[in-house]
């Protein structure tokens, strides 16, 4: 056997199909060895009565993300996102090249390349496409063949909203190009009408914002750009989906054969609408869009995760500051819940409120919190099967649990640079005490093990869940 430089011994070994008790042996940053009493190693972790799991993936995270011309500024860098991501166990992110109108979208990848090269954990990138002109469409193809093999498109946001003939024209380049595409789907009009409603009958704290943009709004997006995922035969994942109806959409959309994939994430299986209603400005911390809705539809999520239609959770970290003037109160605390920034942050508290709310409530069980949180986000963007899974000859990303550990969230002792977490208070069972990306400890013992720039970006060839199925609605095949 080569020898091995790291051993991780006795814990209880999960994956997306098994738990079983055995040791792991690492070589060169790999996954070399797995059985009983394995060799000494130079390394020795000892995980007896702790879970190991593959580490977490987050395929939509919001780090460094700067708006242009505004006065919001994310509270996150490179180092301080990633950091906490592997404080809470997540070895991988796939954050975004942001694309601003009027301009070309390659000096934007570049500078985001620059950017993450902070990173403590691995990283890829989404390439957000917010004004597909023919210059910009031209620019697509050798981005997505330098291994950005995902784009996102809006259906809502002044900024960045495409109408429906750019996200087909997106959607076409995106299936020329084997590329795979991710979408915010809410109907723009609909909520712009709302929201001059309200603002007009003065109606303007933080509540108002779930009205403004009720599940209704969402179920439309979502069923009209599945229709246009049908239409051209384009695989694609629906971001952040929260509400019963929305999932009803994608469910049937499956059952019809369809690609359509959808991610969901803790903040809308955890939090309310209520929590928009706090004294003062305080409900601005949970404005994030779509926003947060009823019980019944947290109940339907989690449903939507145990039948597979939900499958991948993902953080949506949207690291703005509560107070300040760059955050969510930089158009003061009076203003209407339109001119808040939208997010939460959730990097770190991800897979610790989904293991307690999931795993340990009995919602969900082990195989399947590692594979909406590790293996399908790998396998569906491309990183499976290097990574995503525990298995001879992945990367050995590994994130080691107590399982049992009991913690009450406090935004104090998570590690991003915002001055808030919307989970202040909350009580969670399990909590990663390790992360190894590539056989490196990047978090052991409560300390970073790690410099900033230790991630690597991660290039993704074409993989088979963004093939098109070759079926089209019509006989007429559009790319023949
Ligand atoms: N909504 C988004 O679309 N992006 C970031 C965070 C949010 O709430
Ligand atoms: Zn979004
Ligand atoms: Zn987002």
């Amino acid at each position: 056997m080569q020898e091995l430089q790291t051993v991780i011994r006795g814990g209880t070994v999960v994956t997306a199909a098994d738990t079983m008790v055995c040791d792991i042996g690492i070589s060169g940053g790999v996954i070399t060895a797995l059985g009983k009493d394995l060799p000494r190693a130079a390394k020795e972790i000892d995980a007896a009565g702790l879970l190991v799991l593959p580490g977490g993936i987050d395929s939509h995270c919001h780090i460094e993300q700067y708006k242009k011309g505004s006065r919001i500024v994310p509270a996150d860098t490179f180092e301080s996102g990633t950091t906490s991501a592997a404080f809470g166990g997540t070895t991988s992110v796939i954050c975004f090249a942001p694309h601003y109108k009027g301009s070309a979208l390659t000096p934007s990848v570049e500078e985001y390349h620059r950017l993450a090269t902070k990173s403590v954990v691995d990283y890829s990138f989404h390439l957000i496409v917010t004004d597909p002109t023919p210059a910009v469409l031209a620019e697509l193809p050798p981005l997505i063949a330098a291994g950005h093999r995902s784009i996102k498109v809006f259906m809502t946001y002044e900024a960045s909203r495409l109408d429906d003939a750019q996200v087909i024209a997106v959607l076409a380049t995106a299936r020329e190009n084997q590329a795979f595409v991710t979408v915010h789907a809410e109907n723009d009009a609909a909520i712009a009408w709302m929201t001059r409603r309200l603002e007009a009958a003065g109606k303007i704290t933080a509540p108002y914002h779930a009205i403004s943009k009720p599940p209704l709004v969402e179920r439309e997006a979502t069923h009209r750009i599945i229709m246009m995922s049908e239409l051209l035969d384009q695989p694609l994942q629906v971001f952040h989906v929260t509400c019963a109806e929305a999932v009803e959409e994608i469910r049937r959309g499956q059952a019809r054969g369809l690609k359509v994939f959808a991610e969901t994430c803790p903040q809308y299986l955890t939090l309310t609408a209520a929590a928009l209603d706090k004294p003062g400005f305080e409900g601005a911390k949970a404005i994030c869009s779509p926003a947060l809705r009823e019980q019944a539809d947290i109940d339907a999520l989690w449903q939507a995760i145990r039948d597979g239609v939900i499958g991948v959770v993902s953080s949506d970290h949207a690291p703005t500051n509560y107070g300040g003037s760059a955050g969510k109160q930089a158009f003061g605390t009076d203003a209407s819940f339109s001119k808040v920034p939208n997010g939460v942050p959730g990097l770190e508290t991800r897979l610790p409120l989904l293991f307690s709310e999931g795993v340990v409530k009995g919602r969900i069980d082990l195989q399947q919190f590692a594979a909406i949180t590790a293996t399908n986000p790998a396998k569906l963007f491309g990183l499976y099967p290097r990574k995503g899974s525990i298995a001879i000859g992945m990367d050995a990303d590994i994130a080691i649990w107590d399982p049992k550990a009991t913690r009450r969230i406090a935004n104090a002792e998570l590690h991003h640079a915002v001055d808030y977490t919307p989970y202040e208070g909350m009580e969670v069972t399990g909590w990663p005490v390790a992360a190894l990306v590539r056989g490196t400890a990047v978090v052991q013992d409560g300390k970073r093990g790690v410099d900033p720039g230790f991630g690597q970006f991660l290039p993704r060839d074409p993989y088979p869940l963004m093939q098109p199925r070759g079926v089209f609605p019509t006989s007429f095949n559009p790319f023949a």
